[in-house]
């Protein structure tokens, strides 16, 4: 298997970090996605030009990363990402889709305000996205005690989602106000899988 990656991307990580739970990530060859050309986006194998995408050695190729973390997840019985079915799993995939929006925006609030040419960025559509951001935090610190001691693709996606705001945006400090959250993080980010996927310094 084959892993199209970059290693500052949240949505890789949490591919990467859902690897290493399940025992897998010793079978998946990496490789970067190509970031010459913003235009064409950074991964051929996607045809939306995004990381991460997975190829198997057939030639068949799953993006994009919940996709990705669902395949792995039926190839692993060392731990079970996603409960099979009903309100357990509709409960999760719930959490993940919060802490995969919550990702999305900040990602799409660091493409706006840093990728883009000079002066194409949108302030209003930066705030709009910083919102639910903050909403997104709100709304994980009255939850937390509910998944604070679960392992699965939802708790996976908050670490990562938190973990992409410390690297992009630690000046908005996100623990202000949110001590639960706080504390549930600095537990979860201490877990090897979580500590050997750190993004580089930018
Ligand atoms: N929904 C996608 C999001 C992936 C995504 O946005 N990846 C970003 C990196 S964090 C990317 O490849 N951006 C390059 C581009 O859009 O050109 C997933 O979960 O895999």
């Amino acid at each position: 298997m084959k892993l199209c990656y970059s290693p500052t991307s949240p949505f890789v990580r949490k591919v990467v970090v859902s690897a290493k739970e399940a025992g897998l990530f010793g079978g998946i060859e990496t490789y970067k996605g190509d970031t010459s050309d913003i235009f064409k986006g950074i991964n051929p194998a996607n045809p939306l030009g995004k990381v991460p995408s997975l190829t198997l050695d057939s030639g068949e190729t799953f993006f994009d990363s919940l996709v990705i973390c669902e395949y792995l997840d039926g190839l692993s019985d060392k731990v079970a990402l996603l409960p099979a079915s009903g309100v357990e799993r509709a409960k999760v995939m719930t959490l993940h889709a919060l802490a995969n929006g919550m990702t999305d925006a900040a990602y799409q609030r660091r493409m706006d305000s840093s990728a883009m040419p000079e002066g194409e960025g949108s302030p209003s559509w930066n705030a709009r996205l910083r919102i639910a951001m903050e909403t997104g935090l709100d709304q994980l610190e009255k939850q937390v005690s509910d998944f604070e001691n679960d392992l699965n693709i939802a708790t996976i996606a908050v670490a990562c989602a938190l973990g992409y705001f410390d690297f992009r945006f630690s000046h908005e400090n996100w623990r202000e106000g949110r001590p639960a959250l706080a504390a549930w993080y600095e537990n979860f980010s201490a877990r090897p899988s979580m500590q050997e996927t750190v993004p580089p310094e930018a």
